[in-house]
């Protein structure tokens, strides 16, 4: 008996995957091998434990693929050591705060709406709640300037630290287009006696394949999720360096604690094995030309949306990622038309708030977007001008509309919005355009 329900719809998103091109940046397409993997064998087994140190028996195979995980991620990231177990990415960040702080204690993090992640101390996540948390966010004045170095205010960020003495520091970001410059953390860090953890997730893919600075001289602990740049399948990882080991020696142990039986049962065995996949991969040499090409790609397509006019968060982007601001061509809360607009044409973005932003963070100004999965298919500077050009065309249609002040107007203003804008001549063929872009560049 066939589930056809279900089977109909992974058909639909496979079409909607190869018809359309994904620019959310924390999005990408796994290799086929990397999603054979997840429906091996290794989906039907209980592993709780560790290798050579598990609950149940049967684990020979899991021990020995758990074992390689962590070797490749130790060599990937030049790091003594990994926990490969995390289910994702908020689970690894929540097993640091319970390796390196008790209840109620002190933490820092970039906020949210400054394209930190929830968290990093967000007053809605377990990390705001459990632990007393206290939010630094990004410069406001010349952030559009393609000459600014860098968009943290070390000042302030210094003060917050050397003020409120927090245990635990975390650097990374969600919404971020410029590298990242650790060693400027670490030196607050130090100052403050913090731990100082880097969330790599956005870029670990890049630090692999040697297109951004590795934060593992410098911080304490690095955790990522395998599935953005670095293209494996959902999971995480968290490491701690040399460093991390001088400062704590039982950090691995506290870290392993955290993950099991602090946080989880089960490891799942099949995306461990995944992982280990995943990190054969990035450990090839053309994964170096990949991240390198992502980069390029993200360059060119933001001097692309640059010279249409539009305002892009640090001038330029240095990494897989561009930070638009629309609040001076669509007025303030303006995200969402683009998100929908775009998303009808097939280019698929994530509206975003932006470091000056004048609306909300339910109805950002600005669009998140980037270049990895658009980067996996093989697309490359030509694609990213006809992605830029059909941005801007798209941006173009939707001059008129604006988000009413009145926030008991805007759901049916939006819902209005969305049925002109389902059948509008130009965006319908748009999207035949991009269809035929996007053909030529299958996923794997
Ligand atoms: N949801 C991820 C992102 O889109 O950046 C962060 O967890």
């Amino acid at each position: 008996m066939k589930d056809t329900k279900v089977l109909e719809l992974i058909k639909k998103e496979e079409k909607r995957q190869k018809e359309g091109i994904e620019l959310i940046p924390s999005e990408n397409y796994a290799s086929s091998e990397v999603r054979n993997v997840l429906s091996s064998y290794f989906v039907n087994k209980y592993s709780e434990g560790y290798p050579k140190k598990r609950y149940y028996g049967g684990n020979e195979n899991v021990d020995d693929v758990e074992i390689i995980a962590q070797e490749r991620a130790k060599k990937l990231f030049k790091v003594p050591y990994a926990n490969v177990q995390p289910y994702s990415g908020s689970p690894a960040n929540l097993a640091v705060y319970l390796a390196t702080c008790k209840p109620g204690d002190t933490i820092m993090g970039q906020a949210l709406v400054a394209g930190g992640h929830l968290t990093h101390g967000h007053f809605v996540s377990a990390t705001g709640i459990f632990y007393k948390s206290f939010q630094y966010g990004l410069k406001t004045e010349g952030i559009y300037d393609k000459d600014v170095a860098d968009l943290f205010d070390y000042k302030e960020i210094r003060k917050l630290a050397l003020e409120h003495k927090p245990k635990l520091i975390w650097v990374g970001a969600t919404a971020y287009p410029l590298k990242f410059h650790y060693e400027k953390f670490a030196e607050i860090a130090g100052e403050a006696g913090a731990y100082l953890a880097s969330d790599i997730a956005h870029v670990s893919g890049l630090i692999a394949g040697g297109a951004h600075p590795s934060p593992v001289p410098y911080v304490h602990i690095v955790t990522t999720t395998t599935h953005k740049t670095l293209r494996g399948p959902r999971g995480a990882l968290i490491m701690v360096t040399e460093k991390g080991l001088k400062k704590d020696s039982e950090l691995p142990d506290k870290i392993n604690k955290a993950v099991f039986p602090g946080l989880q049962g089960g490891p799942h065995d099949n995306q461990t094995a995944a992982i280990a996949v995943a990190l054969f991969e990035a450990i090839q040499p053309n994964f170096k030309r990949y991240a390198a090409q992502i980069v390029k790609n993200s360059e060119v397509l933001a001097k692309i949306l640059v010279s249409g006019g539009l305002l892009v968060v640090g001038g330029r982007s240095e990494n897989h990622l561009i930070l638009v601001s629309l609040a001076k061509v669509l007025g303030p809360g303006s995200g969402i038309f683009a998100q929908k607009a775009l998303d009808l044409a097939g280019l698929t973005l994530n509206k975003n708030t932006v470091p000056d932003e004048p609306a909300s963070p339910f109805y950002p100004s600005g669009v998140r977007l980037g270049t990895p999965a658009a980067t996996t298919r093989g697309m490359k500077e030509k694609e990213m001008k006809f992605i830029g050009e059909t941005i801007i065309k798209v941006i173009d249609l939707l001059k008129k509309y604006r988000l009413p002040a009145k926030k008991e107007e805007r759901a049916a203003y939006i819902k209005r919005f969305e049925e002109e804008i389902k059948v509008n001549k130009e965006i319908l063929r748009l999207k035949q355009e991009v269809k035929k872009v996007a053909l030529r560049f299958p996923i794997p």
